[in-house]
């Protein structure tokens, strides 16, 4: 049986870094593509040079061109301009658009079959542009975002309760930006719902700061935005697809009328297994709830709607 093959494009931060975890995780055989000369052929020689140290049989390739990537079963979208300090994810729109119908329309010609998973930034704006270049149904491209939102959620909750943070689930639903939806009342600790541990002053500043997302970070960093937890995201995609896993993982997915919600990308919890997106979990929400994700979902497809007719398709 041949080895999972997946090609990061971007060997940024989140690139590089995904190409890590993926790599020492034991997920498949890595094509790491990237415009600039020189630095995905470096970092990937840098990668594999580790791995007698720490173990793992990747393979892992650096390059600028795409018949590398030839019969991916994974590409992982990470392409493009990051966030400085003073911008929103919005701003960097018409720069990725441009960036990720290239690089998707060239790597799926090499890939026909593959999954996407997209990263770049605005996320849910940027599947939009890779389902309709690569003319891939909705099972084949997924974005992440909603596991990093509900990464940090879980990570806040524990420094709060002071307890592991494998402890805590919690979700978030809504694109990803700045009207993302965390839901207090489908978090647990250990199956205990958190509106029963945690006062609701403190549940409010908690869902503050995840509502917040990277922007914390990218005050801190300066330089960039976060890269070590959103490859971490991507990570747990990668795996629960190419094992087959079936795990629910909040993820961007193009709603077809679930939870009242069509045609538009959104973050909602979402079976992910060989096929890719195997079926969208539907929950019950509140009319508050389902208010705030309509407006959510409203404010991803105003953005969406600012792209342009033609974005190319893969011919
Ligand atoms: O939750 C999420 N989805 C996110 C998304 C969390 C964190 C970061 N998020 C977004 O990912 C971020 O807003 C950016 O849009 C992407 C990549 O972030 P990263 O931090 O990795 O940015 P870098 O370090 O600047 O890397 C981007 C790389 C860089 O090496 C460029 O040379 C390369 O993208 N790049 C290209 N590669 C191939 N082809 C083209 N056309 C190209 N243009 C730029």
């Amino acid at each position: 049986m041949r080895k999972p093959k997946i090609t990061v494009i971007g060997a940024g931060n989140v690139g590089a870094t995904t190409a890590q975890r993926l790599a020492e995780g034991h997920l498949g055989d890595i094509v790491l593509v990237d415009v600039v000369d020189g630095v995905p052929q470096g970092k990937a020689l840098d990668l594999y040079q580790a791995a007698p140290v720490v173990h793992h049989d990747g393979l892992l390739v650096g390059t600028n061109d795409y018949d590398a990537t030839e019969g991916s079963d994974i590409i992982v979208m990470t392409a493009g301009l990051a966030r400085k300090p003073g911008m929103s994810r919005d701003d960097l729109q018409d720069a990725n658009a441009k960036v990720v119908a290239e690089c998707v329309s060239r790597a799926v010609r090499k890939s026909r079959d593959s999954i996407i998973i997209m990263v770049t930034n605005p996320l849910d704006v940027m599947c939009e542009v890779a389902r309709r270049v690569s003319g891939f149904p909705r099972e084949r491209v997924i974005g992440m975002a909603g596991i990093l939102d509900t990464a940090r959620m879980r990570a806040f909750i524990a420094m709060e309760l002071g307890v592991s943070t494998e402890s805590v689930f919690a979700l978030v639903l809504g694109g990803h930006g700045d009207s993302m939806v965390p839901m207090p009342r489908y978090t647990t600790v250990s199956g205990v719902p958190l509106p029963e541990l945690l006062p609701k002053e403190r549940i409010d500043a908690i869902v503050q700061r995840t509502a917040q997302g990277g922007g914390e970070i990218v005050k801190l960093l300066k330089t960039g935005s976060a890269y070590y937890a959103p490859a971490a995201g991507v990570y747990e995609m990668v795996d629960s697809i190419v094992r087959d896993r079936k795990k629910i993982l909040p993820c961007a997915v193009y709603l077809q009328g679930e939870l009242g919600l069509k045609d538009v990308f959104v973050g909602v919890p979402a079976k992910l297994g060989a096929k890719g997106m195997e079926g969208v979990f539907e929950l019950k929400l509140t009319a508050e709830e389902k208010a705030l994700l309509h407006k959510s979902a409203s404010d991803v497809a105003a953005q969406s709607a600012k792209l342009p007719v033609d974005l190319g398709t893969v011919s």
